[in-house]
């Protein structure tokens, strides 16, 4: 069976049971549009790579790509150089996607979110790739689909601001409800441009790989009401250590103990506990016998909570050490001239 033949159309269905989204859902202020990363740098593509409304574009100012969400929808927003309103009535139609990798193997993305014509006969679509081809293919074909939306509706077109160095580009934006996806999980995903609503047959961002792992972005986690760049997080889990696990490992993405006062970073938790916890410091722990001790009126008359000191003769003491020396020093001399005026 042909993978033409396999594609489902389950338009009046999906379209029955999908609320049409509303144009005005869109994001107007610009802070609500996360720039999609890699590697911790906002994606960029060439110019004059692709054709007109084709061509994906993003450089240093201007990145290629942006995602957001609210309450109901996940909404995306591509940079390109034509403007895509000459598409309409081309007798080539034109098509703007991104790729969502939903479970974090980056052999196959999972779902394709298309945006295809801009009048009313258009149509935003959102198809599953039920059955992945070749490994490491960003230009797999999607069998499934699984929503449908008014193109009048779910997308538009804005001029984007001109950059620093003259560039005109514009933006296609396009959105498609959250809950028909699994967002519960952080999410990658690469953006293109195409002549079909079931692969990215033209210009995808970042260059001119079509591999799959090299293209998808930074992990994303949009699983609340707003997109939020993992690089703040623990690895591509987006994990947020705390608790007994309150330290990051970096090479493994994974939250572990602490080992060490070191480990605790955070000036408000500077102490590691035996449970592998970082807590606040604990004043009756000064010791005597090795760098601290404490003031014992201060321990009976606050409950423990002294002020440590730096114990006498100990490395940390050594700068009030030499100022205690330096004052004695000057009271003997001023002893020694009173005895030698008494004289
Ligand atoms: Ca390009
Ligand atoms: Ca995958």
């Amino acid at each position: 069976m042909t993978r033409a033949v396999v594609w489902l159309w389950c338009v009046a269905a999906v379209v029955a049971s999908a609320p049409p989204a509303r144009a005005q859902n869109f994001p107007r202020a610009d802070s609500r549009w996360v720039v999609v990363t890699r590697d911790g740098a906002a994606v960029r593509d060439p110019g004059d790579d692709a054709v007109g409304e084709r061509d994906v574009l993003g450089g240093p100012g201007y990145p290629a790509a942006y995602v957001a969400r609210n309450a109901t929808f996940l909404f995306f927003r591509l940079r390109v150089a034509g403007d895509p309103m000459d598409a309409a009535g081309a007798s080539l139609s034109s098509a703007w996607g991104a790729a969502l990798d939903t479970d974090r193997d980056a052999d196959h993305f999972e779902f394709l979110a298309t945006a295809t014509e801009l009048d009313s006969a258009g149509r935003v679509a959102l198809s599953e790739n039920s059955e992945p081809g070749a490994g490491d293919d960003a230009r797999d074909v999607v069998e499934t689909q699984i929503a449908d939306y008014s193109g009048a509706r779910a997308m538009r077109v804005d001029v984007a601001p001109p950059t620093v160095s003259g560039v005109s580009s514009y933006f296609v934006s396009w959105a498609v409800r959250a809950d028909e996806l699994p967002l519960d999980r952080p999410i990658r995903l690469f953006f293109g441009s195409s002549s079909s609503p079931n692969r990215l047959d033209g210009d995808l961002f970042g260059g001119d790989s079509s591999s799959l792992s090299e293209i998808l972005s930074d992990s994303l986690d949009c699983s609340g009401e707003s997109c939020v760049p993992c690089a703040a997080a623990c690895g591509e889990e987006c994990l947020i250590c705390e608790g007994t696990t309150p330290v990051c490992n970096l090479d493994a993405g994974a939250c572990e103990a602490c080992d060490a006062d070191e480990d605790c970073l955070d000036p408000s938790a500077p102490r590691c506990d035996s449970d592998g916890a970082c807590r606040e410091a604990d004043p009756s722990d000064c010791d005597p016998f090795t760098n601290t001790f404490c003031e014992p009126e201060q321990l009976s008359t606050t409950g423990g909570a002294c002020e440590c000191r730096a114990a006498p003769g100990s490395e940390r003491s050594a700068a009030s050490f030499v100022a205690l020396a330096l004052a004695l020093g000057a009271l003997r001399a001023r002893r020694g001239r009173r005895t030698t005026l008494r004289d």
